[in-house]
């Protein structure tokens, strides 16, 4: 092979890349370099430093002898046969070194129950090309290998190195595009900083904790026989890395660790790491809801299962006390993932900025996964690729996989196509550390490296628990059914607390007799709390339940006075000196200033005007979704872009009296994470005006779980409070089965107890006082806003400064020109259907009958309903008109209310469809006319 001439930079690129990784080059090139036949190898500065302390030694002078700074020129002759011996093996030691760090956790001891390592023939340094035999090993100094084990030669760092990469930890690492990061990973992983020895107390605290936690699962077990607890059995070790975790978060200054977990091990976390009392959980498995009861205006929520509850509780630490918040979650695994990233966020935000100051050392988000879960759910991709972004990212998650090799009752082999469950984090530059689950030392040390990883990088990390469960799925399962192989090895399986109390036995640290009775302590103090316990239950509990207060949303005032808008008009047109708006654009924003005076005030500017108003009225405001900074329909240009150098800026950030923050990103193209994500701040801060918009409102069903699971019924299940607000784009516009429904339907189907408001403005002004009445109205409740696509522009659906200056949101319009005793049918439409209706060609003939619009699909109106329907005296027949099909849209969830007993109620729409729309413009306009018609005349 020829390295000379135009081929040695190539090659030397490639021998660069064959130290970093072994494996990057095409195996002839592996093999060049591996035989020591390379002149290249032999120019390597690494190598020369190597051969010239060989002679030196051959020279009589001492190992230490101080490398020269530059690399030397080969030593000649004398150094040859030297070479001929060593330099192969320095490679092959280097390879060695490589693989280690790169496929030293094939070979890691990392199942509990002992399964064998597969292994990999790289690691074996026998099988190397030359063999790196003993001989070899003790002449190779590790001075050379960039090596951070302890240890002269390579024959006394290998078992180092082998017990570090292939022990009961294991680490991935080298998949990590950053050479700093591999380089910081390396040093702490090698160097053993972060596996410092546990003190004789920390090694008897352990114990204890992990006897807490055993006890606990048997008591309830006994105690409640059948009763699903979802047993940690196991995974043990879980709770002490959560309170190392706790305590290093507490060290590094955050104010607050942010928890998300599934079932698995929930109520041992609840009692021990979220510190709930025994006697609450125990009242649970009795029966009684200890959560005091959610009462949604009359009929009060459903409450939830014992494992689902959230909770906070508080932790005091050597660094002091630290809230330790566990995010309540549905049975839909991996689901609160993105929404514990959004609690973290909002934690971390200081909202008082005008541009929402960011620090992410105030929270740490811990998020407890399990090993089908996390490869299986899609929503776990879409949040890890929220990690990294401006508008997302919390500094880091610490990412726990609950590995007990089993998801309910299917193996690994058949949940996902990868060897390690924590697989796919590695698309996402995330270093993995396995540890087993029966090392509860190792597990420690774990937390402590990927916590100084996290803080050093504000990254996120994956610790892979690597455990078993020790009983079925839930307590009503048989493990054996599916697992009998396992579930037998499981039964003569000691555990973790029998294996520690063993190890520290022999260490001399506590007697058996000892570790037996912190057992015993724990089981007597739970039957202390239960006996208590049963002699309270039944009777009246003081405190009672706590009514959630109904809807304030109509005495909010939401008109601004004329002369602040205007003010505020014209300082959302104002940039900076020397800034350049795109030319094009800039005529088109300037048109503000003349709109505010002579009316035409479209959507976009709409908007802005109520989020300035909001901003200086201290109420913080974030904004986010996919291209919402300019707006999908490019109405809104939040955010310009100086046309010449590409520089941004967002007049909402830069108001003069603004006393809160304006956050505003674009989107990665994610629904589910996303949204989730957007919850979870807004749950968190509650004082915001949390905004998400889909790009069209089709897109929503993506984030499906957040809507059902979280949005409608969170105030149900946990009484969590959110004023989320979505904005979906709707209306037919010929665009096709999607791009055209919001799917409305939907969300008044899951309209109850007042657990959402739904409305479908039809002016610029009444989107207006819309959001400033879900930003202002104490009582906050989530919003879904079908919102424009061709009324953004559309002049009749314009506002005035009047408009916005005086008045509210009017859930009901009513037709301004009806001859009222003439009428005697009466349309009501709502949304964009309204300015088909009324531009028609067959309106002016229509003079009995009157078009009004409903704003407000949930809460329905039922007064302003009523009021509307009286003032048509002569009215023989009302008529609903909806684009949708019959089967979708308000129809079939509202027709109960726009029932009137002395008026017969028509459906004027699309008639019953399997898909929302037709698929070619011809056939809608075509659709869409004879609805008009039909509702006009037919
Ligand atoms: C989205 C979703 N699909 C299916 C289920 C039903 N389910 C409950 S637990 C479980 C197995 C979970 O396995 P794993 O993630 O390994 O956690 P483990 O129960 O083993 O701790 C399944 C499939 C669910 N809860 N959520």
């Amino acid at each position: 092979m020829d390295v000379d001439g135009l081929n040695a930079g190539y090659a030397s690129d490639l021998l660069e890349d064959y130290l970093e990784n072994p494996d990057a080059v095409p195996s002839e090139w592996r093999h060049l370099f591996e035989s020591g036949e390379s002149d290249l190898v032999a120019t390597h500065p690494g190598l020369v430093r190597l051969l010239q302390t060989l002679e030196a030694r051959g020279n009589g002078q001492t190992d230490a002898a101080p490398a020269p700074a530059e690399p030397a020129a080969p030593p000649a002759e004398a150094a040859e046969e030297v070479r001929d011996d060593l330099l192969g093996g320095v490679a092959a030691a280097m390879a060695l070194v490589k693989a280690q760090r790169m496929h030293g956790h094939l070979a890691a001891h990392l199942d509990p129950l002992g399964s064998e390592p597969p292994g990999d023939p790289a690691l074996e340094p026998e099988r190397l090309v030359p063999k790196l035999t003993p001989e070899l090993q003790a002449r190779i100094p590790t001075s050379v290998l960039r090596l951070y084990v302890p240890g002269e030669t390579l024959a006394e760092a290998l078992p180092r190195l082998q017990e570090t990469y292939s022990g009961t930890s294991a680490y991935e690492i080298e998949h990590i595009s950053d050479h700093e990061k591999r380089v910081w990973l390396r040093q702490a992983i090698e160097s053993g900083r972060y596996r410092t020895p546990l003190s004789a107390g920390e090694k008897k605290e352990l114990l204890a904790q992990l006897s807490r936690v055993e006890a606990f699962e048997q008591y309830l077990r006994r105690a409640f026989l059948g009763q699903k607890q979802f047993s940690i059995e196991g995974l043990d070790v879980l709770v002490p890395m959560l309170d190392e975790t706790i305590k290093l978060a507490a060290e590094a200054g955050a104010h607050e660790v942010v928890m998300g977990m599934a079932h698995r091990g929930r109520l041992n976390v609840l009692a021990h790491t979220l510190g709930l009392g025994y006697d609450s959980i125990i009242r649970e498995f009795e029966g009684e809801r200890t959560i005091e009861a959610v009462v949604a205006t009359e009929e009060g929520g459903t409450g939830d299962v014992k494992y689902h509850l959230g909770a906070e509780g508080t932790r005091a630490t050597a660094a002091g006390d630290i809230t330790v918040t566990l995010a309540a979650n549905p049975s839909h695994l991996e689901a609160v993932a993105p929404v514990v990233e959004g609690r973290a966020r909002a934690e971390q935000t200081d909202r008082s900025t005008r541009m929402g100051l960011h620090d992410p050392s105030v929270a740490l988000p811990v998020l407890i996964h399990g090993d089908a879960s996390f490869p299986g759910q899609g929503g776990v991709a879409e949040t890890l690729n929220l990690a990294g972004l401006d508008g997302y990212s919390v500094g880091g998650t610490l990412h726990l996989i609950a590995n007990n090799q089993v998801g309910f009752t299917t193996d690994p082999m058949e949940g996902r196509s990868t060897r390690y469950s924590s697989d796919l984090a590695k698309g996402f530059d995330i270093p993995i550390i396995h540890v087993n689950a029966d090392d509860p030392e190792a597990a420690i040390s774990a937390v402590r490296l990927a916590l100084a990883f996290r803080r050093r990088f504000e990254s996120d990390v994956v610790v892979d628990i690597v455990g078993y469960r020790r009983h079925g799925h839930n307590e009503q399962d048989e493990a054996a059914y599916t697992q009998p192989l396992m579930a037998t090895q499981i039964a003569e399986h000691p555990t973790v607390r029998e294996l520690f109390a063993q190890q520290l036995a022999a260490e001399g640290f506590v007697t058996q007799d000892e570790a037996g009775s912190m057992v015993k302590e724990v089981t007597d103090e739970l039957r202390r709390a239960h006996e208590a316990l049963k002699a309270t239950l039944g009777a009246p509990r003081a405190g009672g339940e706590e009514r959630i207060p109904a809807s304030t949303a109509d005495e909010v005032v939401t008109a601004v006075p004329a002369g602040q808008l205007r003010g505020l008009n014209e300082e959302l047109l104002r940039v900076p000196e020397g800034f350049e708006v795109h030319p094009k654009l800039k005529g088109q924003l300037e048109r503000r200033l003349r709109t505010i005076e002579d009316g035409g005030i479209d959507w976009g500017q709409a908007e802005a005007l109520a989020f300035a108003a909001l901003l200086v009225e201290g109420i913080p405001i974030r904004l986010t979704g996919q291209d919402t900074e300019r707006g999908t329909f490019s109405h809104r240009h939040a955010v310009l872009h100086d046309a010449y150098t590409g520089e941004t800026y967002a007049p909402l950030q830069h108001l003069d009296d603004a006393t809160a923050s304006m956050e505003i990103y674009n989107s990665p193209l994610s629904e589910y994470a996303c949204l989730g994500f957007e919850y979870g701040y807004s749950v968190a801060a509650s004082e915001a005006l949390v905004l998400w918009e889909a790009q069209f409102g089709d897109f929503v069903n993506g984030a499906q779980i957040v809507i059902d699971q979280f949005i409608v019924a969170g105030m149900a299940k946990w009484r969590e409070m959110t004023r989320l607000t979505l904005l979906l784009p709707h209306g037919y516009e010929g665009n096709g089965p999607e791009h055209s429904s919001a799917r409305l339907e939907r969300f008044l189907q899951l309209a109850a107890q007042e657990n959402i408001r739904v409305a479908n403005p039809s002016t610029s002004g009444q989107y207006f006082h819309l959001v400033r009445r879900q930003a202002l109205d104490p009582v906050g409740r989530p919003l879904v806003i079908m919102t424009p696509k061709g009324l953004l522009r559309l002049k009749q659906a314009s506002s005035t400064l009047a408009e916005l200056a005086d008045g509210a949101f009017a859930p009901v319009i009513d037709d301004p020109a009806a001859a009222r005793d003439e009428v005697t049918r009466l349309v009501i439409c709502s949304g964009k259907l309204y300015y088909d209706v009324v531009g028609h060609e067959e309106r002016p003939k229509a003079r009995s009958v009157a078009v009004a619009r409903l704003e407000q699909l949930y809460p329905f109106p039922v007064e302003a309903y009523a009021r509307l329907i009286a003032s048509y005296p002569s009215l023989r027949e009302i008529v609903w008109a909806q684009e949708e099909p019959q089967n979708m849209g308000a129809w079939r969830t509202i027709r109960h209310r726009l029932e009137e007993p002395r008026v017969p109620l028509r459906y004027v729409g699309r008639s019953w469809r399997a898909s929302p729309s037709e698929g070619y413009p011809t056939a809608h306009l075509v659709e869409q006319d004879r609805i008009v018609r039909t509702a006009l005349s037919g």
